[in-house]
């Protein structure tokens, strides 16, 4: 089945924040961002912009009318600077007028006086001197302080890895209508409307019962609205709360780079430790954490990093530590991996640099460590891995020695270009590793006339959930797709929701679905029994026909629901669904956190162009771990894009903060993402197709965060064509592998070899005798 938002897609008529027709007497917001990093308000001058033309009101922290505060695991986070600022673009002040051009004119004219506090960008400085958001916590299996005398080779370093910008298409931003008796309605382009109902509720004073948060659809979001959309939806909604009008803000697109947190940069040291075979065999990893200036969900993503430390891998004595520290930027936050992929770099930097030193494939360390079914994760869960199976298969699929065998004869014969590849096997815990977040609601109305409405805390935001949840209700019901209709995500339909994220909202959201059509279909067959006068154990419906032993009836799906109708039998179900068997204790750091995980291997094929730097990305081969795809489209769509959004963050994108804490790479022009010319040439993605019991919706595995993790092996691929140009590169572990890092590393001459690289080529050399 189609994406059934595909068609309104490529007509433009799907409705995002921005394409809301306003309503009359509507007001523009726009904020007003602290131009300094860290220091003491001394001064806010606001008679100037208050006195542009169209300037309604501008409101700061003392207009707040509930609590100042939308921190959502610490309330570290005011809604508005009070007496400091604590990063570039901190909202101080927020602008009403008439128009969205006059609040951002009048902005313009807002000046502020600032003491200068010392700034604090990087991680590692924030931790030497006690700036954490939270008490740092350490993953233990085994005793890998007495399991060193057990190595017979032990590889020490550092590896860092940036941040990354979100960059959803459709930008940030909040649309709150005043109701009768202080309702608000709020469109917002969040991940989670719940977190939206709540940091309003908080900051304007108002109970949640009066909040309906109303979502169509994102235009992206990747975590990046799964908190940060709330300071958007609560400057909005407190505007129209003291103004009595509806209020939009709807972000530009520097205004949400410079504002808004992006993915965690992290600094980490590694020391592993091998035996003569190769196989891993104790691991000590740090990770430094930079969360910005507030918590958001760091501690959410620190505690991701460390439960997928050991990426696929089964290491016997590991200690795995995490530090998040409290920086002067924007408060980064949730990005699709959610600190996973942090955690996965390092353990594959340390195997790289334990292969190079060796003078072995990195592949050959990652195939003997693979997990095997039974593994105990340092968190204590058992794996039901099918880590070998990938492997295997990506093996057999695609031959990676005839694929080695090629880049070496390729670069054997050329000079100016060198070919590199990397493998990558991935394995992604599914679930909220809190575990409380792991429930969802679905309501499920059958109206007369044989059309169904499904609502659920889903938010579609491009990755197909509707459809999924379309699915789900069309089959249980055995009724044409064509009747079912998913409504839009609202918090007066749904309450309590968890955002969608962490690859699970098709998992909570569906069973719910699933559960309240079985029970809607169950008092449909007790109808369709006693009107045709049998057992209803004899009942079922398939095709929008009702069946007796098999034999088709004379009732189809509209002829019943009247019936059912008339029997004042209900036709609405609110279900609720909460996974099971999950379970964590974090005063041990054991549990079984994860309904299951998702595993995949990918080979990643590079070429360098060792003139200039550049290179391509020649192929991206992957098996992965579908379960049984209950969407191939879909979920083909959701691995390319993964991948592709990985390749970014580990090659080219690249955020730069300058020392006093401002955004440096703050447009589309000095950040830069993959476009379709610097996607793979070739990507290929056969399903491993397992037929095992799992916790997935339809036994179809969770898609949207796996695959991102292919990406890293463009780093590695990368990295290993840059040593077949230049084998004595000393090439630091700091990601991303961008074409002036590459450039920089291909005629890096390393001091304790000079001699050695006097005898390979310099460019010009080549140039002229190539
Ligand atoms: N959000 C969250 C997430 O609150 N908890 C998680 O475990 C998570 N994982 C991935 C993405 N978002
Ligand atoms: Mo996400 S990083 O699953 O919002």
């Amino acid at each position: 089945m189609k994406n059934i938002d595909s068609r309104t897609h490529v007509r433009g008529e799907s409705v995002y924040l921005d394409d809301i027709p306003v309503i009359q007497g509507t007001l523009f917001g726009a904020a007003f961002g602290s131009p300094v990093a860290h220091g003491l308000i001394k001064n806010l001058n606001l008679a100037a912009a208050e006195a542009m033309p169209g300037v309604v009101r501008i409101l700061t922290y003392k207009d707040v009318t509930g609590e100042n505060q939308i921190g959502g695991i610490i309330p570290d986070e005011p809604l508005l600077a009070e007496h400091h600022v604590d990063y570039c673009g901190m909202p101080v002040a927020f602008v009403i007028a008439e128009t969205d051009d006059e609040a951002r004119a009048a902005v313009k004219r807002i000046t502020i006086d600032i003491e200068p506090l010392l700034v604090i960008t990087d991680p590692r400085e924030a931790q030497a001197v006690g700036q954490l958001i939270v008490p740092p916590r350490t993953f233990r299996l085994g005793d890998s302080a007495t399991a060193w005398t057990a190595c017979d080779y032990i590889v020490e370093g550092t590896a860092d890895t940036n941040g990354q910008e979100h960059l959803y298409i459709e930008t940030q931003g909040a649309y709150a209508i005043p109701q009768e008796n202080n309702g608000i309605k709020l469109y917002s382009s969040t991940q989670g409307p719940t977190a939206v109902q709540r940091a309003v509720s908080k900051s304007s004073g108002l109970p949640m019962h009066q909040i309906d948060v109303d979502v169509t659809r994102l235009g992206g979001g990747f975590g990046g609205k799964e908190d940060q959309a709330n300071m958007w939806a609560a400057l909005c909604a407190l505007a129209a709360h003291i103004l009595n009008k509806p209020i939009k803000y709807s972000l530009h697109r520097m205004e949400d780079m410079a504002m808004t947190g992006k993915r965690h940069p992290y600094s980490s040291d590694f020391k592993l430790g091998l035996d003569k075979d190769l196989k891993m065999v104790a691991y000590e990893v740090t990770f430094y954490q930079n969360a910005g200036a507030a918590a958001d969900l760091s501690p959410a993503v620190m505690e991701r990093t460390l439960f997928h430390c050991t990426n696929t891998y089964f290491i016997p004595n590991v200690t795995a530590t995490a530090y998040s520290c409290r920086t002067h930027l924007p408060p980064n936050t949730a990005f699709r991996g959610f600190g996973g992929p942090q955690g996965m770099f390092v353990i594959e930097a340390a195997i790289a640099k334990a292969a190079e030193e060796l003078g072995v494939h990195a592949s050959v360390i990652q195939e003997k460590n693979l997990q095997q079914t039974g593994d105990e994760f340092p968190f204590g869960q058992k794996a039901q891995s099918e880590a070998h199976a990938c492997w295997h298969k990506t093996d057999e699929l695609y031959a990676v020695s005839e694929i080695r065998q090629k880049i070496a004869s390729f670069n054997s014969v050329n000079q100016l270009y060198k070919k590199g590849m990397a493998l990558m096997p991935i394995c992604f815990g599914i679930s909220f590793t809190n575990t409380r977040m792991n429930q969802a609601r679905a309501l499920v109305h059958v109206y007369t006339d044989g059309s169904v409405g499904v609502s659920t805390g889903a938010v579609e935001m491009g990755q197909g959930v509707n459809t999924k949840m379309l699915q789900v209700a069309a089959h249980i019901f055995s009724i044409d797709s064509k009747r079912v209709k998913i409504q839009s995500t609202s918090t007066y339909r749904i309450a309590n929701t968890s955002p969608s994220a962490a690859s699970a909202t098709a998992d909570l959201n569906g069973k719910a679905v699933e559960i309240a059509c079985i029970e809607i279909m169950r008092r449909l067959k007790a109808v369709a029994a006693e009107e045709l006068n049998v057992d209803v154990t004899s009942v079922s419906l398939k095709d929008e026909w009702v069946y007796v032993n098999g034999q088709q009836t004379d009732w189809d799906w509209n002829r019943l629901l009247i019936a059912a109708y008339a029997q004042r039998v209900s036709l609405s179900e609110h279900a609720h669904y909460a996974t099971p068997d999950i379970h964590y204790d974090k005063s041990l750091e054991k549990g079984h956190p994860f309904a299951y995980h998702v595993y995949g291997t990918a080979i990643v094929e590079v070429t360098v162009d060792c003139l200039r730097g550049t290179y391509e990305i020649d192929a991206v081969k992957v098996v992965h771990d579908f379960g049984s795809s209950m969407n191939p489209l879909i979920d083909r769509g959701q691995i390319e894009g993964g991948i592709v959004q990985g390749i970014g963050w580990m090659t080219m994108e690249e955020v730069v903060f300058d020392k006093a804490g401002r955004l440096r790479s703050n447009a589309l022009s000095t950040y830069k993402v993959p476009d379709i010319y610097s996607v793979p040439k070739e990507i290929t993605i056969e399903p491993l197709q397992t037929e095992t019991e799992n916790l997935a919706l339809f036994r179809s595995k969770a898609v949207g965060e796996p695959p991102l993790m292919y990406g890293i092996g463009a780093y590695f691929a990368l990295r290993n064509a840059v040593l077949a140009f230049n084998p004595s590169a000393t090439i630091p572990f700091d990601a991303p592998m961008t074409p002036e890092k590459v450039l920089l590393a291909l005629y890096h001459v390393n001091p304790a070899q000079t001699s050695s690289y006097a005898q390979t080529q310099t460019a010009n050399d080549l140039a002229v005798n190539p």
